[in-house]
């Protein structure tokens, strides 16, 4: 399989984060694809490649210029304003209820801040987001890399795997957060529908909802988006992802949330996926985006589901058993040992390869130069 990856994301380097203002070793770290990319490469069946540039305009075509702007500004911007911290984070956030009573005419005059903290505030979802000199370099690689993994399929390719870091769908429209900057799958996704004129799904198996890919299409017909994830009654982003929430207007019916319990284990995730599945089969399009996590694991430090190495390759042959090209696109996935085995499982799953383990460093050929 061919997979698109560039060093780009290195330079967003994250060291820590918080949680619930406790400052804590960042779990979204450079070290995630380099594990991932590894992996693929000691395989032997991946061929990885760079991405081409492809502009700010598939960017502008999903988002608010505005967040592409503040994204590429706020650092320099707070430097210039003489704050010093390793990353950027936000304060105060504009809470819809902090309107309360007040006309829309009035809510809609308010305006963004110039301050760098009142910006990321105006900009973001959350303060676990964090923003360094590097992340807009890195948001617009990994940009690039969905859009290469597009091209690769669009080009004939039946499926591609994209290396995104930082990953995208908790970015909305008009706003950042959940470790996401730009929603790579969203505008991949939107690229392929212009391009072929034909409905996309998005097959969202990250184990958090991606309320900012449901933002984007909410009243789109044009791409249908299934999400299986975490039920956010307990867990983040909570405000968005409940299986009541199926899209408006023109995209009435093109939204389907499928939240889980914690502790789902590999057979209450694989009858959950084949739901989606189905779904997707059900509406026509020749092309599925995958935006793929595996904070799905068992071992993983933010999520409570119970998901093994061997149901990934299972999930990624159920997914290419639809029939359709696929876009597979990296979203989260924090346990970081088993990363490139979990992508690796799932990824040959999806080739139609076996599920055999890589050789141990050391112990033939595919270890013995490592
Ligand atoms: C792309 C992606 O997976 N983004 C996830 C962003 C989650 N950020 C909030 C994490 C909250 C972690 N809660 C920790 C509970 C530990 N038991
Ligand atoms: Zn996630």
């Amino acid at each position: 399989m061919r997979v698109v990856y560039s060093p780009a994301h290195l330079a967003h380097d994250i060291v820590t984060e918080t949680v619930m203002g406790a400052v804590i070793p960042a779990n979204e770290v450079a070290e995630r694809a380099e594990r991932i990319r590894a992996t693929l490469e000691a395989d032997g069946g991946f061929t990885i490649e760079a991405p081409t540039e492809h502009g700010t305009d598939p960017i502008l075509a999903v988002h608010d210029p505005g967040l592409l702007r503040f994204v590429e500004e706020a650092w320099p911007a707070a430097r210039a304003q003489a704050i010093g911290r390793p990353n950027l984070i936000a304060d105060t956030f504009p809470n819809f209820r902090m309107f309360e009573g007040m006309s829309p005419d009035v809510v809609a005059g308010i305006e963004e801040t110039q301050f760098a903290a009142g910006r990321a505030g105006w900009w973001g979802l959350d303060t676990a987001n964090p923003l360094v000199a590097g992340t807009y370099g890195a948001a617009r690689a990994a940009v690039d890399v969905a859009l290469t993994t597009a091209d690769l399929v669009l080009g004939g390719e039946r499926a591609a795997y994209g290396l995104c870091r930082p990953p995208g769908h908790h970015a909305a429209r008009s706003m950042a957060g959940g470790y996401c900057f730009f929603n790579n799958a969203a505008i991949a996704a939107d690229a392929v529908t212009r391009a072929t004129g034909q409905r996309v799904a998005i097959l969202d198996v990250d184990y958090h909802h991606g309320n900012g890919t449901q933002q984007i299409f909410w009243r789109r017909g044009d791409v249908f988006y299934v999400s299986l994830h975490a039920d956010p009654e307990r867990q983040y982003p909570f405000f968005l992802g409940r299986a009541n929430e199926t899209g408006e207007g023109e995209g009435a019916g093109a939204n389907l949330n499928i939240p889980l319990p914690a502790g789902t284990d590999d057979e209450t995730f694989l009858a959950a996926l084949d739901r989606g599945l189905e779904a997707i089969a059900a509406t026509p399009g020749d092309v599925v985006v995958v935006s793929l996590g595996f904070d799905t694991y068992g071992h993983d430090p933010i999520g409570d589901f119970a998901l093994t190495t061997a149901v990934y390759h299972e999930c990624g042959r159920r997914v290419a058993a639809l029939g359709r090209r696929l876009v597979i696109l990296q979203e989260g996935g924090y346990y970081r040992p088993a990363l490139g085995a979990n992508a690796r499982a799932w990824l040959r799953g999806a080739e139609g390869r076996d599920d055999e383990p890589l050789p141990a460093p050391g112990f033939g050929a595919a270890g013995s130069d490592r």
